[in-house]
């Protein structure tokens, strides 16, 4: 008899805890919709890249001296000029050039401003404009959300300014 009571003093203990984990996953509805919410701000991984792409300055070379309005030719080997969309699509992206500045990690997002510029409408030629010294111009290319892919496709150079 005295068994008998043991094993359902068992069973009710094992059914209560059963019945909590249930209501603890009651509580927890809301648990996969946070996770979710989270997710909707994690951002995407970078495209693919094909392993031989390379960015370059088609018409500047190192140590050239050039006036203080420089026209820049942006090329690239194995990628395509995209427009900043925000859509990632492989083998794709946007020019960056950083001006005084090293290359950057990869998937860091580039701030746009006087020493960062953004060729975010796919453009492959632009002017710019340098104080007199010896500057470095690094072109770096970005996904649509203008992360950087790292030092893989980035190319830089020194420029001499006459005026
Ligand atoms: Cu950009």
């Amino acid at each position: 008899m005295k068994k008998y009571f043991s094993f359902a003093w068992v069973l009710a203990f094992a059914l209560i805890a059963c019945n909590n984990e249930t209501e603890a996953h009651k509580n927890g509805e809301d648990h996969p919709h946070a996770t979710t919410a989270t997710e909707k701000f994690e951002m995407p991984s970078m495209p693919e890249v094909p392993n031989d792409a390379t960015v370059f300055f088609e018409n500047l070379k190192e140590g050239q001296t050039v006036g203080s309005s420089v026209a820049v030719k942006m090329g690239v080997t194995g990628l395509s000029v995209d427009t900043a969309n925000g859509i990632l699509k492989p083998s794709s992206g946007h020019h960056h050039i950083l001006i005084d500045l090293d290359s950057v990690l990869t998937e860091t997002v580039i701030p746009k401003d006087s020493i960062h510029l953004h060729f975010g409408n796919a453009q492959t030629s632009a002017e710019i404009k340098l104080p007199k010294g010896k500057h470095k111009l690094t072109l770096q290319f970005a996904d649509a959300l203008h992360r950087s892919y790292g030092a893989k496709l980035t190319s830089s150079v020194f420029v001499n300014v006459k005026e």
